[in-house]
Formats: C-alpha cells, sequence, structure tokens
C-alpha cells in the first residue's frame, strides 16, 4: 500500500478564523449599522479587484455613488435579468435600497445601473466592460457569463461594508473609470473531495459562492473513493445505503440524493459554474467493493475503509459485469449533469498495471464518449489511446513529465494542478493545524507564483485548457475547515486562470488580496490571515453570527 504521508509535526491550533467577530465587533457593528460612526469612504481604486482584469482606465473626474433610488435596469433577455437580479440581491441587505429591476430595450444607466447584452461588443464568450461614469454604472457583455463577471468585479469595487447581511450606513462610492476584462483560461475550477469526509449540499453551495466571486466556472466534485461513495446510482443502491455510511476516522458519511445533486447543478449554473463530477476508477473504488463484491477481483467484500491510505482497491477490470456497472453508473450521472464533462479518475490505481490499466482506460473512454460527454481523468490516463477531446488533469510536483507531454502531442488538453502549488489541502505553514504536507507547504506566495501556461515541460499554452485547485478532505471535516484552506488561496489560483500573465505581479497581488480581508470578514467567512498578506488592521465592520449559508435564496 502507499500512503499519503502523515500531517507531520503535532498541529497546534492557531487563531486562523477572521469569520468569528468577537463581542467588541459586534457591539461596534450594532452602533454602526445603527447609521453611526461611519465617515465617508473614499472610493476603492479601479485596480482594486482580484482576479486583475485585463485593462483598467481610471477616470478620477467619474467617481460615482450609488444613489437610494438607483435602478437595475438589464436588456430584455431573461438571462440578462436573471444577473441584474442576482446583483440587487447582493446590494439590497447592506444598502438596504430597494434597487428594483426593470428591463428595457436599449439600456441606459441614467443614475443607476445598466447590464447590457451586445452581441456586437468585441468581449468574447465570458468578457464584458465596466464603465463608472456620472451619470451611472453600465456593465456590456455578449452574454450572461459576461454580465455576472462584470458584477462580481462591480461588488469588489464598493466598500467592504457592501458584504454585510443587514443595512449599514454608508456612502456607495464606486471609482470612476473602464475596466475591459476577459479571462486567460476557458476553464478555472476548484475541486471539492466530498468522499473521504461527506459535505452537507449548504457547504457545497457556499463553496460555490466562493468560487463566484473569483471568476472561477467549474466546480469539480470528487463523489467517490475508498471511504464512500456520494452520490445515488437508482440502478446500483447499494452504492450509498451501504457505501455511502463511512467517511474517514470513522463518521456517518452521507450522500446526496438525484435531488439534492440537482440542486448543486442548477446552483452553480445560475453563478455561471458548470459542475464536472468525478466516479474515480479503477482504483479508490473500496466502498463500491463493499456494498457489491460481485465487483471485487476476488469476488469477496472488503470490509469497509476510513483510513487515508491509497493504491490498494479496484474493480476487476476482467470481468464483464464491471463495464456494466460503469456503464450505468456513467450513464446516470451523464443524465444528471447538464456540462459536458465526465471525470472518470484514473489516479493510483496501483494494482491494474500495463496494457491491463491502459485497456481499462480505453474502453472507459468509449462509453463516455457514447455518452455524448468529454473524458476528463488525472494524469495517469496519459499512456491510453487518445479519444477526441480528453483533457487530461495534471497533479504532478514536478514539470518534467515526457508521458503527458506526449499524450498532449497526441491532442490531450491539460487542466493543469500542481501538487505543490494548486493543492489546497497542503498546509499552509508547519503549524497550520489541518491538511497534508507529502507535496510540501504551500503559503500564499507558492499558490500565486507559477505560471499554468508554461508549467508542464513540452505542453504549449495552447494546450492548457485551464487550471484547477483540488481540496482534498482526509482532515478537512466542517466549512470552517474547507474555507480555512480556501481563502486566501482560492483567490491565487482564480487570478492564474484569469488574468493576461504580463500582470503577474507577487507585491500587486498581495496588496489587492489583502482588501478581500475585510469582506471576507464582513460576510462571516473563515479565511487564514496568512503573515504575508498586509491584511488591514483598520475595524471592519459589521459581521453577525445569523448569516445566511449561501449568497442568495435562489434558485
Ligand atoms: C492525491 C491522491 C488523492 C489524495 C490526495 C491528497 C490524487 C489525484 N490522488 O491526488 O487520493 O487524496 O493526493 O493530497
Amino acid at each position: 500500500m502507499s500512503t499519503i504521508p502523515s500531517p507531520g509535526p503535532t498541529a497546534v491550533p492557531a487563531p486562523l478564523s477572521a469569520g468569528e467577530p468577537d463581542a467588541a465587533t459586534l457591539a461596534r457593528s450594532a452602533e454602526q449599522t445603527a447609521g453611526r460612526l461611519l465617515a465617508p469612504a473614499a472610493p476603492h481604486r479601479l485596480t482594486d479587484v482580484v482576479p486583475a482584469p485585463q485593462q483598467v482606465h481610471p477616470d478620477p473626474t467619474a467617481d460615482w455613488t450609488l444613489p437610494a433610488e438607483a435602478v437595475v435596469v438589464a436588456s430584455a433577455d431573461p438571462a440578462a435579468l436573471a444577473v441584474a437580479e442576482q446583483l440587487a440581491q447582493l446590494l439590497r441587505p447592506a444598502t438596504g435600497y430597494p434597487l428594483p429591476v426593470t428591463d428595457a430595450t436599449t439600456p441606459e444607466p441614467a443614475g443607476g445601473i445598466a447590464l447590457v447584452l451586445d452581441d456586437s461588443a468585441d468581449l468574447g464568450a465570458e468578457g464584458y466592460r465596466l464603465d463608472i461614469a456620472t451619470d451611472g454604472v453600465r456593465v456590456t457583455a455578449a452574454t450572461a457569463p459576461g454580465l455576472f463577471y462584470g458584477v462580481q468585479t462591480l461588488r469588489q469595487l464598493l466598500p467592504a461594508t457592501i458584504e454585510s447581511p443587514s443595512q449599514v450606513t454608508e456612502r456607495w462610492a464606486l471609482p470612476g473609470g473602464t475596466i475591459t476584462d476577459a479571462p486567460r483560461f476557458p476553464y478555472r475550477g476548484a475541486m471539492l473531495d466530498v468522499a473521504r469526509h461527506f459535505f452537507a449540499v449548504e457547504d457545497v453551495l457556499r463553496v460555490v459562492d466562493h468560487l463566484a466571486r473569483y471568476k472561477l466556472n467549474h466546480l469539480h466534485l470528487h463523489l467517490t473513493d475508498d471511504q464512500g461513495w456520494r452520490i445515488t446510482v437508482d440502478s446500483w443502491p447499494k452504492l450509498t445505503t451501504v457505501g455511502g455510511t463511512t467517511e474517514v476516522d470513522g463518521g456517518p458519511g452521507g450522500h446526496y440524493t438525484t435531488a439534492d445533486y440537482q440542486r448543486i447543478v442548477s446552483y452553480a449554473a445560475a453563478r455561471h459554474i458548470t459542475v464536472v463530477p468525478e466516479i474515480d476508477l479503477p482504483g479508490h473504488t473500496n466502498s463500491a467493493l463493499v456494498a457489491y463484491p460481485e465487483l471485487a477481483p476476488d469476488k469477496i467484500a472488503p470490509p469497509p475503509y476510513t483510513g487515508t491510505e491509497v493504491g490498494f482497491s479496484y474493480v476487476d477490470p476482467a470481468d464483464e459485469r464491471t463495464y456494466d456497472f460503469i456503464a450505468d453508473v456513467l450513464g446516470e450521472v451523464a443524465a444528471l449533469t447538464p456540462g459536458p464533462w465526465l471525470h472518470i479518475g484514473g489516479d493510483e490505481a496501483f494494482k491494474v498495471k500495463g496494457e491491463v490499466y491502459t485497456g481499462f482506460v480505453e474502453r472507459v473512454q468509449r462509453i463516455v464518449a457514447d455518452l455524448g460527454k468529454t473524458v476528463v481523468g488525472w494524469h495517469q490516463l496519459a499512456p491510453a489511446a487518445h479519444l477526441d477531446g480528453r483533457v487530461l488533469q495534471w497533479w504532478g510536483t514536478n514539470g518534467e513529465d515526457p508521458t503527458t507531454a506526449d499524450a498532449v502531442r497526441r491532442g490531450a488538453r491539460l487542466i493543469v494542478s500542481p501538487g505543490n502549488h494548486a493543492y489546497l489541502d497542503m498546509k499552509y505553514a508547519p503549524d497550520t493545524p489541518i491538511g497534508h504536507d507529502w507535496a510540501g507547504l504551500i503559503d500564499v506566495r507558492k499558490a500565486y507564483d507559477w505560471d499554468p501556461g508554461t508549467h508542464v515541460a513540452g505542453v504549449p499554452t495552447e494546450a492548457v485548457l485551464g487550471v484547477e485547485a483540488p481540496l482534498w478532505t482526509e482532515s478537512v471535516t466542517s466549512l470552517a475547515d474547507i474555507e480555512l484552506l480556501l481563502l486566501p488561496r482560492l483567490p491565487a489560483i482564480a487570478e492564474l486562470g484569469w488574468s493576461p500573465r504580463a500582470s503577474h505581479d507577487w507585491a500587486g497581488f498581495r496588496d489587492r488580496l489583502a482588501g478581500q480581508g475585510p469582506r471576507w470578514t464582513t460576510a462571516g467567512i473563515t479565511f487564514h490571515r496568512a503573515p504575508e498578506i498586509p491584511w488591514p488592521t483598520a475595524p471592519t465592520i459589521p459581521a453577525q453570527r445569523n448569516l445566511p449559508q449561501t449568497d442568495t435564496a435562489t434558485p
């Protein structure tokens, strides 16, 4: 058996949560919400945005303040109106303004905010232009995702108090000028391992909110592993009724019903995030073998597994029944998944070697293609034959990987997730209370200072589909744990996926990232106060304990 190295030195609990306000802060916030204490804030600078926009043209003569009677007007299109309603829902709690949403054939800001769908705007599938002028704000895009990303930028340019779940007296000032923006890579993702520990739907929705803030557009869910099977499959019900009842360290586990999964998918879709479901094969399958011993090579049910070793389990590649199982499972998951991708794992199947492994992968790849989906798999898939569109997710720690480079030459595209830069389950420092260190420690600079476009030798930037930050959860047991490891590193990976390489600059990023801290604090989000980031020390306003789990109640 291979083992993930132990987490290292004794864990020391550190005061890492910024999301829990103390009594003084709560008292102060009560005063602030009553309308006292607040001096008019200077507007943020137009450059204070994470991820860094492509082009920024400040116009200090055009600063603008949101008036109480502002209207949000959008193009008469359901998707544009949905973004307009999301914007209004973001702004209503803290401002207390009604912010009605209306539509118009040619939306004009007219002292408020206009979201304009314009096919002729040369902004690409996800780009937007944000104009802040003396007559109001206009976001222009060719698509609803573009409008949505423009709204995320607009949100960050308002004072941090906009994150307050209750009304604040504030001058809602915005810096004048124009931002023109579009992503560097089409795939910008994060992964949540819900198999090692199970997380409730509400927790996953909150992770979706974090992705949306930083313009990530894919949520990869690692749905199955040795320790638990987390998605209902009607044709193989014991996968969840038996295989879903375990998790690392003996907790109760759990699983998503079809309705749960659909709720996650549609909540993500409303935020222009595509869910990428992973069924890990042929290894990492102990929970399936416990439920259905006929899939095991010796046809004997193994004991349930709640440890953290890897590489010991596998479904029998020599039995036709295994392929019936895979076709059923992938068929049901594909039917519930509107996005184009099916992730088939493929990592650490140490006991399925050579041609047996590649033969297995080639059959599974064909099953995926027959379902009309595109194969994604960990880069161990590389030696198997190429199939149109195939995507490998590279998770190595050394950018020299001739086998993966060869698969790319045969046509594969790459999602880059280097274990020693993008794995958010790695500790920040030796005293981080949770996490791994097998790929090294990853402080914020390590998460930021690399280039997905050139990271793997022999893989040209054009073959890089994008970047993804995986969060494995062997030691992660709560939403607060998730947030502690995600923030502030997720915005670093998001910037690598979105921003032009020419804007890469650690000093500038560090300062912009620091500005996110008060926003998280105000919204009640836990984060790691990384010592290399100059977090503002000024009091932040207000935080409440009874926060909604997610940004909005929709859909
Ligand atoms: C590896 C392994 C996972 C572990 C993870 C922990 C991949 C692709 N397979 O990454 O099973 O959970 O490391 O960091």
